[in-house]
């Protein structure tokens, strides 16, 4: 659930496909209609200009030249009245099909030109993306406490409504309907890339759901009780005692997957108890230890939590030795020694004042998650995307990525695997399942992109040969970029398989290479 500014659009895919758009599209004759499929940006913006279609009021439609990895497009503004906003980004060749960004947090602005949308445009897709219904920080539920409609916007109907715009739009501007249509979401576009799976089974021919948040009450109840263990005397972690935790992991951990790489890519071969580091009696004595107050806080975090008699549930955190990333716990979790910063309290503080008691001066940290089930049940039916019985998707011959980084302080991978176990179940087994969905963990990434470990694979490429050719997606590739040079990369395995690494020990050049790690069942 990262904020657009903070989290998401760190995700940057390689340029891989750039269209060969140089000489092509050299007629922007704005008064020629576009007819087909053959429009250039110029000529779609004309086409859309001052049109209400599907209810979307386009209020301005102009060309924006080649900026730095961008190229140039047509970007498309619209109102759906009274209050959603859209914009599209139509490339100068288009390639046929619609990709559809989700939001992050509790959205409230639309997406900018980067991370998957920008890895789209440069495809030849056109894009779009929404506000979801609302204007303001993608940290606040303010728009829920007494705007119905916009928390239904937000929850679930902002992306069928969205989607039959843009559906409307490139018909006009191309004279066709997309050939496909994809969506792609990370943390709460994950949810809602999950929902548009569950409620709406036809409108997409392919999804990617990366960290997805889709089971609101769960993950944001335990939000509540990881952060009143943190604010609990004592209970708060110093950065010596957040390295202390990390590195013990690791010194236990890092070299089950065959390699002291500060990734520990087998979790389910760890077996650390953090109880290890107990101090004499309970009592915090120093950097050295943690103290019974601390380790209620690694109890919070990794112990399963449950609520309303069992209704909702979100699965604990495995221990990944990178903790102390900075985009791991600092930023997430501690706020870097002040609980009432992190990310988690501040998304289930606005939760509990918004969502739950509605009273904008509740102190989240003496508020009971399920203390009132109605208020309860009212935010499951509004945001929860936990419905696995996914057949209505599968029988709409749609495929599914399912995507999650595997150190992750925002939203546990144990919850993406529950979920994807649940969808092998309703669809009736394995076999049934690998027709349509794959799981991807990647080892050691934070939330959505970031941390340790190898977080850029062209997820959309792999997603469109399956959708396109069916050819179904094995074993993908995943690198860690830097100033656009990949400096490793590692192979990106199907659930449950982890890369072990098979190549010549001490070796760094051969580490750091895909081909030498073999995706291995745990
Ligand atoms: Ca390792």
């Amino acid at each position: 659930m990262p904020t657009p500014s903070r989290v998401l659009h760190r995700y940057a895919l390689p340029m891989l496909a750039v269209m060969a758009i140089a000489g092509c599209g050299g007629d922007d004759d704005d008064d020629v209609p576009a007819t087909g499929a053959v429009a250039t940006a110029a000529q779609a913006c004309a086409a859309l200009s001052g049109k209400t279609l599907a209810g979307a009021t386009v209020s301005a439609a102009a060309t924006v030249a080649a900026s730095g990895a961008a190229p140039s497009y047509c970007k498309v503004n619209a109102t759906i009245a009274p209050q959603l906003n859209l914009e599209m980004r139509l490339p100068e060749q288009w390639n046929g099909k619609l990709y559809y960004g989700g939001g992050g947090g509790y959205n409230g602005a639309i997406p900018g030109l980067s991370g998957g949308n920008l890895t789209a445009l440069q495809q030849g897709y056109a894009t779009v993306n929404s506000d979801s219904g609302h204007a303001g920080s993608g940290l606040s539920a303010a728009f829920a406490l007494n705007d119905t409609y916009a928390a239904n916007l937000f929850g679930s109907l902002s992306v069928p409504t969205v989607t039959s715009s843009a559906k409307e739009m490139l018909q006009t501007a191309y004279g066709k309907a997309p050939d496909k249509s994809y969506f792609e979401g990370c943390s709460n576009g994950g949810r809602e890339a999950l929902m548009a799976a569950e409620r709406d089974p036809n409108l997409f021919d392919g999804i990617i759901a990366r960290a997805p948040a889709y089971n609101w009450v769960g993950f944001m109840g335990q939000f509540n009780r990881t952060a009143k263990a943190l604010a609990a005397p004592g209970g708060q972690f110093s950065a010596a005692k957040l390295a202390l935790l990390a590195k013990s992991v690791r010194d236990a951990c890092d070299s089950l997957d065959g390699i002291v790489d500060g990734v520990v890519s087998n979790p389910q071969a760890c077996t650390f108890n953090p109880t290890a580091l107990r101090c004499a009696g309970g009592v915090d004595t120093g950097d050295t230890c943690l103290s019974d107050a601390q380790l209620a806080v690694v109890s919070s975090w990794t112990a399963p939590a449950s609520w309303a008699g069992g209704a909702y549930t979100n699965a604990g955190w495995a221990l990944s030795g990178n903790e102390d990333d900075p985009g791991a716990w600092p930023v997430w979790v501690t706020g870097n020694g002040n609980v009432l910063t992190a990310l988690q309290f501040l998304f289930q503080d606005t939760t509990v004042k918004n969502y739950l008691a509605r009273d904008p001066a509740q102190d989240s940290l003496v508020y009971t998650w399920d203390s009132n089930l109605n208020a309860i049940y009212g935010l499951a039916a509004l945001n929860d995307a936990t419905n696995t019985d996914l057949r209505p998707f599968k029988n709409s011959n749609a495929k599914l990525i399912l995507w999650h980084g595997g150190n992750d302080s925002a939203l546990s991978y144990k919850a993406t695997t529950a979920f994807y176990q649940g969808v092998t179940t309703s669809v009736g087994g394995q076999a049934a399942a690998d027709e349509f969905v794959r799981y991807y963990i990647a080892p050691g990434v934070d939330h959505c992109a970031g941390g340790p470990g190898a977080d850029q694979t062209d997820l959309l490429a792999a997603l469109d040969a399956w959708v396109i050719n069916g050819t179904a997606p094995g074993t993908l590739t995943t690198a860690k970029v830097s100033n656009g040079a990949t400096q490793f990369s590692r192979p990106l395995c199907p659930y449950p398989q982890y890369p072990r690494y098979t190549g010549p020990a001490n070796d760094a050049a051969a580490a750091a290479l895909a081909s030498n790690y073999a995706c291995t069942s745990p």
